[in-house]
This record gives structure tokens, C-alpha cells and sequence, in this order.
């Protein structure tokens, strides 16, 4: 048996998968976790995170072989880091594709519809006193997506079904694809009315969405997040949403989560989801269900299922 060791408290399926088969620590249940982990650090092989890794705990754990994320999205481990050290990680791709594709789809009518301000419209009573004002539509808008990945072709696919036009933008055009390629963010920005962002977070795509790109997007834009909230620059979108440069935005993530400021949340032009694009009972047994594949996998000897683009895995290696 391996050890193994959960920085956070896991999904059920997780939690139950490895009993009389490895060893695990839990950081979650340890009254002092520094202590855990200068006991049991130099036997760790195996980590299972949902959240960050840094180099600097890597450096504490001197024979791990593997990182398994809970999520697609793996910004908050340190890939690199990673890598240098012969750390394969792994993620939970695919899985949660469709539903969080569905839940960019919910996102963007709810925010172009204002359902959930009429939701509580109706709820506080004024339906009698007056009709919902009437709001801005998805027909006759271009949709421009920010991140052609598994994620955003499978927002592309539905929003066809829909009878909008569809853009993109991304590191590159792509080939098998019969949407409009942007090779800059703004001039997508410009040409579209509603923006959605579902590319990687990280260093790279921190701030991509600042005050020139809401600009740009104008007045009758609709900016949706279902990525990272790093991508977008909070304080900028709150002010281009106060003075209408912008007409409204749904976001499914935040900068400081679970924190999401006081003046974003005071608007009435925002949708805010507390991160569940993934986060049904469905999807959530999938990706639980994959980070113990990869783990069970890699501890029997035959390698990752899912390994990142940072770690690459062949059978040689
Ligand atoms: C989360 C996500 O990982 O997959 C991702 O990248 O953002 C989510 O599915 C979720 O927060 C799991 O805890």
C-alpha cells in the first residue's frame, strides 16, 4: 500500500475508495497539520487536492509521485513545479464537460432574461401591480467565446442549436471548427454582444478581461464567466456594470471565492452562482470517481489515466 495524503475533505466516493488498500492522511481532520505533515511527509507518495499545491510543499514531500486535482481546471497546482520534480499530476477532463457547457448556457439566458430577477419580482409581489419590464435577447446576437477548448465547443455546439452567430478567440484558429476566428481578444470583444469566458485560469490568462475589453464589448454586452475568476478583472467589470458600458454579467466564479464583493452582489445587472458549474450529484460522482481511477492506476503500476499537459505520460516514461 501507498500513502496518501487529502489536503481538503473529498467527495464520499473519494473519501471511501482507498480503505484496505492505502493509507490515507487527512490534512482536513489533523489538529495540527504542520505536524501531520513533518510525521508523515517524507512517506507521502500520493496527494488529492481540490485547491492549490505550491513548490514549497512539494519540497515537504519528498517522494510523492503523483498530484490527483479534483477539476478540470488545475491553476491552483503547480504544474511546473510539478514537472521539475518528476510529479506526475492529473486532472478530471471530459467528465464534467457537458455539464458545465449546460450550465453556460443556463448562465447566459438567466443573465440576458433576468430570470432570477424575475423570480423575486414575482415573489415580492409586484406581478399584479405591473408586467416584468422587458428585457434584452439572445435573437439576432453574435456569441463570442473566449477559450475553444473541450468546454467551449461543447457551449458552441448548443449556442448553434440557438440560431446565434458564433465567434472565437484562442491562442490559435482551429481547423475543424465553422465558427468566426478573432486573433485578438478585443476585436472579438468589439464585434460580439455576448462574451463567454471559459478558458484555463493561471498566470497567463490573469486580467484578460479588463477595462478595454468591456468597452469594447459595449452597451448591450453580456459578459458570462464560467472559468476562473482571475480572467477577469473584478473591480473593473463592477464599474463598467455601475455606469452601463456594459449591460449586465453572469458569473459562476470570483477572484477571492467564496468571497464575491459587496458592490458586485449589490448590483441588479449581475447573475452570481456560488461555483457550481460541475456541480451536480451526476457530475461530481464522475470526477470523483476519475481521481480515484488515476490514483488506483498509477499505484497498480500502470500510469496515469488523465495526466496534465505539463506532466505528459507515455508507457516508456
Ligand atoms: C471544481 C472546477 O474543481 O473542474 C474545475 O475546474 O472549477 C470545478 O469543477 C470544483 O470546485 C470542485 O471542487
Amino acid at each position: 500500500p501507498a500513502e496518501i495524503l487529502f489536503l481538503r475533505k473529498m467527495h464520499p466516493l473519494v473519501e471511501a475508495a482507498f480503505e484496505g488498500r492505502h493509507v490515507v492522511h487527512r490534512f482536513a481532520d489533523a489538529a495540527d497539520p504542520d505536524a501531520l505533515l513533518a510525521e508523515v511527509g517524507p512517506r507521502i507518495r500520493g496527494l488529492v487536492v481540490g485547491g492549490g499545491v505550491d513548490a514549497s510543499l512539494m519540497d515537504r514531500l519528498p517522494k510523492l509521485e503523483l498530484i490527483a486535482n479534483f477539476g478540470v481546471g488545475y491553476d491552483a497546482v503547480d504544474a511546473g513545479a510539478a514537472q521539475e520534480r518528476g510529479i506526475v499530476v492529473t486532472n478530471t477532463p471530459d467528465v464534467l464537460t457537458d455539464e458545465v457547457a449546460d450550465l453556460a448556457i443556463g448562465l447566459t439566458l438567466a443573465t440576458l432574461r433576468r430570470l432570477p430577477q424575475a423570480d423575486r419580482y414575482l415573489r415580492a409581489g409586484h406581478w399584479p401591480k405591473a408586467p416584468f419590464p422587458l428585457t434584452a435577447s439572445l435573437r439576432g446576437r453574435r456569441v463570442g467565446i473566449l477559450g475553444l477548448g473541450r468546454i467551449g465547443r461543447a457551449i458552441a455546439k448548443r449556442l448553434e442549436s440557438f440560431g446565434v452567430a458564433i465567434d472565437y478567440h484562442g491562442r490559435r484558429r482551429q481547423a475543424d471548427v465553422p465558427y468566426t476566428y478573432h486573433d485578438s481578444l478585443i476585436g472579438m470583444a468589439k464585434a460580439v454582444h455576448i462574451l463567454i469566458v471559459v478558458a484555463p485560469g493561471g498566470p497567463e490568462t490573469r486580467g484578460l478581461i479588463d477595462a478595454a475589453v468591456l468597452e469594447a464589448l459595449g452597451p448591450e454586452g453580456i459578459l458570462i464567466n464560467v472559468a476562473r475568476g482571475t480572467l477577469v478583472d473584478e473591480a473593473a467589470l463592477t464599474a463598467a456594470l455601475k455606469a452601463g458600458t456594459i449591460l449586465g454579467a453572469g458569473l459562476d466564479v470570483f477572484e477571492n471565492e467564496p468571497h464575491v464583493p459587496e458592490d458586485l452582489a449589490a448590483l441588479d445587472n449581475t447573475v452570481l452562482l456560488p461555483h457550481v458549474g460541475s456541480a451536480s450529484e451526476h457530475t461530481r460522482a464522475a470526477m470523483a470517481q476519475l481521481v480515484v481511477d488515476n490514483v488506483v492506476s498509477w499505484f497498480e503500476g500502470r500510469g496515469p489515466l488523465t495526466p496534465v499537459a505539463e506532466t505528459p505520460w507515455s508507457p516508456q516514461s
